[in-house]
């Protein structure tokens, strides 16, 4: 019977249209099914979306229309994009589904009924935007994932006990291959040891989620019920006969792939919530780092996302798929730029793989008809020929190993040094010159040369197959070879490659791209991203949306009411931050704070105090505007303005970084 392999993506949430972070992981994960299936491995690959809790409800109110219909209409998206790209997933699982909600009850049942899910009452701070019970956080403290304020909740809820499972989860990560990479694994342990708290694993203030068995003013905690997806997707809980087969067959998982930001879920109380069910534990889970776009993390709610669809369309889906595999590397965070893009394209791709598709099958038909010709006999062999099928070897088992590791960049590096090593044998061999002597020596190297080439070509073609599945069936095809999906990727061997094999007809596949390749997409998301920030206001109202840095004095405006850059150089906006806050006496608004900005401490009056209690603002980063005139407010000479959101009817909320950033720093 085959080997299973069991791989998922998190179900992403349908607040927002999918952007190529949820391209990323979705990439990978389909990247690993594939190259699993060429193993030979009974592979179940699995995405889908996470469509209960409150934040969702919020978007769905915010756009007027039902949670269902809004939750159908953004999976739905999600769900077009993976077929557009040819992702390869078994199935699609939506929370909203009977088949999930009904499993996911059996799930919270087990769990109770093994005694560890009780009724309690929570009193605490909750970030709306990640879902997250923050614990031992206060009123207006930040989430630790996103940086928004979070949100005072209390109510009754069912808790779980999580604080039962801390030793057990501790032997769990005692195997450095469950949470990966490392530096994750060392940050779940610190968390675990310094204590955990039981966990609450309902609501009762909104109804948009799966009823509590027995109990429906209560709906399932919304990671509750996501995390389950993994389970109730395979048959988890169903008493039909092929769905529980499925689940014997699939689970425990091999992989969860996931971003960094929701290891806690995945590490901590993913295993704890199995560990109460009496459930097998999954295999490992591989933690990604965050694309970066104009230096900060990729979010809707941040207005800085790219969209997948501009890429497809302007470059394809195999040139955004071997960009984040090959320029990324996996685990940490990485940038994402339009001309890094085209730049990997036209060298990786274009002038790499493409070229010495091109050069080496054009050749062929040229010399030998179309027909791979015999590699020569003793006399015609140079040690050249014996080292490249050398480096071929050397990168298949590095390709394989680095793989195995989920280093995607370092395997796709050793491939391309193949490429490389290729395109260097081929100058120096010459086989055009070759080519013009009808001599037999000479033939007889050129078919050498040739059919070292073009077995090389085989090799990285059928190793890069799961990365670029589009443009490697292509080459596949010109080189007369079938279906490159039935490749035995565990039985490549150099040698393989059949003489006298019929090429089909060459055209290149990755035809070079300019630099209106990278303005065209740029156009494209510019144009979006204007709809963007509307978006955001509407879909998650409980962030601070940049609605009006309060107070910026208005230059000149042209253009119709844009200001030009130089406008905005006007503006000295730097990071500082707070020494000394204090009540103005005899005033509710005003704040007397002390802000260092790296050259300088500067007096600043701020209206903040009915947002922020002086005393939570001390060493906290803020950002200033250092160069406004003096003025005096109550008094107090004020040197600068601290810059918040202004929310209408609302409070105002300080702008922050999620990264650290020197004190002084300026923004620009
Ligand atoms: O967290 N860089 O859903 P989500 C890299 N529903 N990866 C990114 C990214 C970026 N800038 N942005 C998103 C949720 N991702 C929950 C998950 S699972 C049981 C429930 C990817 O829509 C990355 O995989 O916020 C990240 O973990 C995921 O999308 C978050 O998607």
């Amino acid at each position: 019977m085959a080997r299973k392999f069991y791989i998922t993506t998190p179900i992403y949430y349908v607040n927002a249209r999918p952007h190529i972070g949820h391209t990323y992981t979705t990439i990978a994960c389909d990247t690993v099914a594939r190259r699993e299936r060429m193993l030979g491995a009974d592979t179940f690959f699995l995405t889908g979306t996470d469509e209960h809790g409150q934040k969702i409800e919020r978007a769905a109110q915010a756009a007027g229309k039902t949670p269902q219909q809004f939750t159908d209409e953004v999976s739905g998206e999600f769900r077009a994009l993976w077929r557009r790209m040819g992702i390869s997933n078994d199935d699609f699982i939506r929370t909203t589904e009977e088949r999930h909600k009904k499993r996911l009850q059996e799930l919270f049942r087990r769990i109770r009924d093994n005694g560890f899910i009780y009724k309690g009452r929570y009193k605490g701070q909750y970030c709306f935007s990640d879902e997250l019970y923050v614990d031992g956080a206060q009123p207006g403290d930040p989430c630790p994932i996103c940086g928004r304020p979070t949100e005072t909740v209390e109510e009754e809820n069912y808790f779980f006990k999580l604080s039962a499972f801390q030793n057990k989860l501790l032997e769990l990560y005692e195997n450095p291959d469950f949470i990966r990479p490392e530096t994750r694994r060392n940050e779940v342990i610190s968390f675990v040891k310094s204590g955990l708290r039981d966990q609450s694993i309902s609501r009762s203030t909104f109804s948009w989620g799966v009823p509590v068995p027995d109990d429906p003013k209560q709906v399932i905690y919304v990671w509750f019920d996501a995390l389950a997806n993994y389970i109730t997707a395979i048959g988890y809980g169903s008493s039909h006969t092929g769905a529980e087969e499925a689940f014997k067959k699939y689970w425990p998982a091999d992989v969860h792939m996931i971003g960094k930001e929701i290891v806690r879920f995945h590490c901590v109380y993913w295993p704890a919530f199995l560990m109460a069910a009496g459930l097998p534990l999954p295999k490992a889970i591989v933690a990604h780092g965050w694309l970066l776009f104009e230096e900060s993390k990729m979010s809707k709610s941040r207005g800085n996302i790219v969209r997948t669809e501009t890429i497809l369309d302007v470059l394809g889906a195999d040139a955004l798929r071997y960009f984040l595999l090959r320029e990324v590397v996996f685990g940490q965070d990485g940038s994402f730029s339009f001309d890094a893009l085209v730049q990997r394209y036209n060298s990786d791709l274009a002038n790499g793989l493409g070229n010495l598709a091109s050069r080496t099958l054009t050749m062929i038909n040229r010399y030998f008809k179309g027909e791979v010709p015999y590699p020569s006999h003793a006399a015609a062999r140079s040690p050249a020929d014996d080292a490249i099928a050398d480096a071929a070897r050397r990168t298949i088992r590095e390709f394989g190993d680095f793989f195995s590791g989920f280093q995607f960049s370092r395997a796709l590096e050793s491939a391309w040094g193949l490429i490389a090593a290729v395109d260097r044998y081929i100058v120096e061999n010459e086989p055009w010159s070759l080519g013009e002597k009808q001599d037999h020596e000479s033939r007889a190297r050129l078919a050498t040369v040739l059919y070292t080439s073009a077995e090389a070509l085989r090799v990285v073609t059928a190793l890069a197959h799961p990365v670029m599945p589009e443009a490697t069936t292509k080459i596949w095809e010109q080189m007369g070879l079938g279906d490159i999906r039935k490749v035995a990727l565990d039985e490549l061997a150099w040698g393989q490659l059949k003489l006298g094999t019929k090429l089909g007809s060459v055209s290149p596949v990755f035809p070079r791209a300019d630099k209106s390749a990278i303005e065209r997409m740029q156009q494209m998301e510019d144009q979006q991203r204007g709809v963007g920030v509307e978006e955001t206001k509407a879909v998650v109202p409980a962030a601070p949306a940049p609605e009006k840095v309060a107070g910026t004095a208005a230059p000149a405006t042209t253009n119709g009411g844009k200001i030009s850059i130089d406008d905005f150089a006007k503006v000295e906006l730097r990071v500082g931050m707070v020494k000394i806050a204090e009540r103005v006496p005899k005033s509710d608004k005003l704040l007397r704070l002390e802000i260092d900005i790296g050259s300088e401490v500067r007096q600043v009056v701020a209206g903040i105090a009915e947002a922020y209690a002086p005393e939570t603002l001390v060493g906290r980063k803020v950002v200033i505007v250092a160069n406004l005139a003096p003025r005096k407010l109550r008094g107090l000479e004020s040197n600068g303005m601290i810059v918040a959101a202004s929310l209408e009817g609302g409070k105002p909320v300080l702008a922050s970084f999620l990264e650290d950033v020197p004190v002084g720093a300026r923004l620009k």
